[in-house]
């Protein structure tokens, strides 16, 4: 990032022009994430600009991701994160396929409990008149790093206790022999909405992988319905193709 006169790059308004050199800076690795940035009043004089321009470009990177404020301390890189590679063609649980790359999971629960179920529910699950569902709902972090959040629904004659599922949701059906065999999976692109955003710490907008799975027993019974929303800077979704007969 150097301490002398910063060369703005020419053209468009001079807050875009001072953006535009903070993500080049960033790029070329002259500074690097979880570095703070200069004080808005030393940027300012070595770019020869005004604070408020200053403000308005760090602003902007905030929102986008790029940057983060903390607040009495400054303005620093965003933290990288590292992209986790999931294999499209293999029935895992969260917890194997993380385990697998060594890294440590943890849940915090948003919702656990049996509730009436929703006329979606019921057709999905095919739940019997006066079943209830059991909702389970937990925010996925990896360490410090939060990753997905996931609210699955099951009928309460297969999970009658959602409370007694531990940190795996698979191995807690394994263990009462109804762990899926097959399921099937529809990924779509969404804008993270704020309450989410705020869980999942990302800007409130940002680009998600919204999920849904259906999972299903040996018997060809629904066990599983479960929706989740995965950051789209930490997820790659990974499926070899054959070509077909
Ligand atoms: C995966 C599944 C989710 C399942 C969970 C069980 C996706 C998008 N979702 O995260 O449907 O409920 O694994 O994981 O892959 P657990 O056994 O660690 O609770």
């Amino acid at each position: 990032f150097g301490d002398g006169p910063v060369a703005l790059p020419r053209g468009g308004p001079l807050y875009l022009q001072l953006k535009r050199w903070i993500e080049a800076a960033i790029e070329r690795g002259a500074i690097r994430p979880g570095d703070a940035l200069p004080s808005e009043r030393d940027l300012a004089q070595r770019a020869d600009v005004s604070r408020v321009t200053v403000r308005k470009a760090m602003q902007q990177l905030v929102r986008e991701g790029v940057l983060v404020q903390r607040h009495g301390s400054g303005t620093f890189v965003a933290p990288e994160t590292r992209r986790v590679e999931q294999s499209l063609s293999q029935l895992t649980s969260f917890t194997e396929d993380m385990a697998r790359r060594g890294m440590a999971v943890r849940a915090e629960w948003l919702d656990r409990g049996l509730y009436p179920p929703s006329p979606e529910e019921t057709v999905i699950l095919g739940l019997g008149s006066g079943e209830r569902v059991a909702r389970i709902a937990r925010l996925r972090l990896t360490g410090d790093t939060p990753l997905a959040i996931e609210r699955a629904s099951l009928a309460a004659g297969i999970l009658a206790d959602p409370e007694a599922v531990g940190d795996s949701l698979y191995s807690h059906l394994e263990r009462s022999g109804a762990r899926p065999v097959r399921a099937l999976q529809r990924i779509r692109a969404a804008h993270i909405a704020e309450a989410d955003a705020l869980l999942l710490q990302v800007p409130a907008g940002s680009a998600g992988l919204h999920i849904e799975r259906i999972s299903y027993l040996a018997t060809g019974r629904v066990i599983e319905f479960t929706r989740s929303i995965y950051r789209g800077d930490t997820y790659d979704f990974v499926a070899e193709l054959r070509l077909g007969d």
